[in-house]
């Protein structure tokens, strides 16, 4: 047993998103967004799951603000659902949809919770999608006129802004893939979303600049640790490759200005670029305040031209780990290794921990109480990487947890829980788990014995 201790101004949060809690999916004004048409669609999400109701948090302001003040946490990293603000994605604001962000952001400041807010969870506004989405350069434009809203909006009320949740998911996971919204099975299309999506990035922070918003604003890329399976050139590089297209790619740009040349080499061996115009590489570099580093899983990678289904030849080999419920091997080692190679390439900038958290889908048991022991063995795993970073002077700032309460997993639907707090999708009434009283203890203490 040893203990584990964090600095007195760390700023401990949990982490939700809109599509995935708020439901009021055709209230008060709001537009649809591309996951609704997705989750609508017969076959693309598991069980027929949508989130017309989700968590219902739309209409309980009050009781979710009350769960997180009963947990103690410092920060409160949620999104913001464009076509809520903006029903068409430019042009009419709705300010009802504005209002519920007031209404939120007001109960969170007079709790003393402060807002963390992320401009783009992934639910882009349909009628943007309908003119090309992100594979389209008016996309860029359009959000940066969603982001200088939101900024002029809450400026003052919002200190911490993040741009986009893990632009990997938005280009290649949504696009290459075709795991998520809007679908597509198309390379050429994942890269040019990357890039529009940079550029985007770009011109909010530029904005943000020029606007004087107090505060800071930064960028939470998908990351995961690639571990070789041996010690061969190949093996290391077929792991770079895996870290370089979730990672390096969005990073790069934005502290060098270019994107990694051996990435780079790679698409183009494929024959693949990215749709660079004049001027695109100076506005993707804009200065940022920090990294937000959303850790959940590595994997153990060896080179394999003949890879199924992926175009990296880096084959994925199990690490012999333990798994969580979605089939996420854990590797606590991993997020340690993440943060020692961020700091260590970009300068040591301030890093949060933007989300990790664990999918255990424990049930009530009698009495009322969720026994999810397992959540907080992988909690506690991984917050001894995190203060063992903090020791070796990495800059890293605070520890948002995913999630707050079970919510809807995308394609997974709800039969995945990552929650502190336990939903019932019948009666939407919320449990707190044991992982909330075992975590609302570590944000008390700012240390726990392990
Ligand atoms: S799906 C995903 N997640 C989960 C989600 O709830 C959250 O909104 C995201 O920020 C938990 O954290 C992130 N990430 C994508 C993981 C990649 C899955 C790879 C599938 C390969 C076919």
């Amino acid at each position: 047993m040893s203990i584990h201790k964090f600095p007195q101004d760390f700023k401990w949060g949990v982490a939700t998103a809109s599509y995935q809690i708020e439901g009021a999916y055709n209230e008060d004004g709001r537009g649809m967004s591309i996951w609704d048409t997705f989750a609508h669609t017969p076959g693309k999400v598991k069980n027929g799951d949508n989130g017309n109701v989700a968590c219902d948090s739309y209409h309980r302001v009050e009781e979710d603000v009350q769960l997180l003040k009963d947990l103690g946490v410092k920060v409160y990293r949620f999104s913001v659902s464009w076509p809520r603000v903006l029903p068409s994605g430019r042009g009419e604001v709705n300010q009802a949809g504005l209002d519920y962000y007031h209404r939120l952001v007001d109960a969170l400041v007079a709790n003393g919770i402060e807002p963390f807010c992320t401009l783009y969870h992934w639910d882009l506004p349909q009628a943007l999608q309908d003119e090309g989405g992100w594979g389209s350069r008016g996309t860029i434009d359009a959000f940066a006129e969603y982001a200088e809203l939101m900024f002029n909006e809450f400026k003052g009320k919002i200190k911490h802004w993040i741009t986009f949740n893990e632009p990997w998911c938005m280009a290649f996971l949504s696009n290459y893939l075709g795991v998520h919204a809007p679908g597509n099975k198309d390379l050429q299309l994942a890269i040019d979303v990357s890039h529009h999506l940079l550029v985007a990035h770009g011109k909010a922070v530029k904005r943000f600049r020029e606007l004087g918003i107090p505060g800071e604003i930064g960028i939470a890329p998908n990351t995961a640790w690639a571990v070789p399976y041996r010690n061969t050139e190949e093996d290391i590089e077929a792991c770079l490759r895996i870290y370089g297209w979730s990672g390096d790619w969005y990073l790069d740009p934005i502290y060098f200005g270019e994107y990694p040349k051996f990435m780079l080499e790679w698409y183009e061996k494929l024959g693949y670029k990215p749709p660079v115009v004049a001027g695109d590489m100076d506005i993707i570099r804009q200065p940022i305040d920090f990294i937000g580093i959303n850790y959940y899983t590595s994997s153990m990678n060896r080179y394999n031209p003949g890879e199924a289904g992926g175009m990296l030849s880096s084959e994925a080999v199990s690490l012999g780990v333990a798994k969580t419920d979605i089939g996420w091997e854990i590797y606590a080692e991993g997020l340690y290794q993440l943060l020692r190679y961020t700091a260590d390439k970009y300068g040591n900038p301030n890093l949060y921990i933007t989300e990790n958290g664990a999918c255990y889908n424990d049930g009530l048991e009698q009495g009322g109480r969720i026994h999810d022991q397992r959540r907080i063995d992988y909690l506690a795993m991984h917050l001894i990487q995190a203060s063992r970073a903090i020791e070796d002077g990495i800059n890293l700032k605070g520890y948002m947890e995913w999630s707050l309460m079970d919510n809807f997993e995308w394609a997974e639907g709800y039969g995945m829980r990552f929650g502190l707090v336990h939903v019932d999708y019948d009666t939407l009434v919320r449990t707190k788990k044991d992982s909330y009283y075992w975590y609302k203890g570590v944000i008390s203490r700012n240390w726990f014995e392990r």
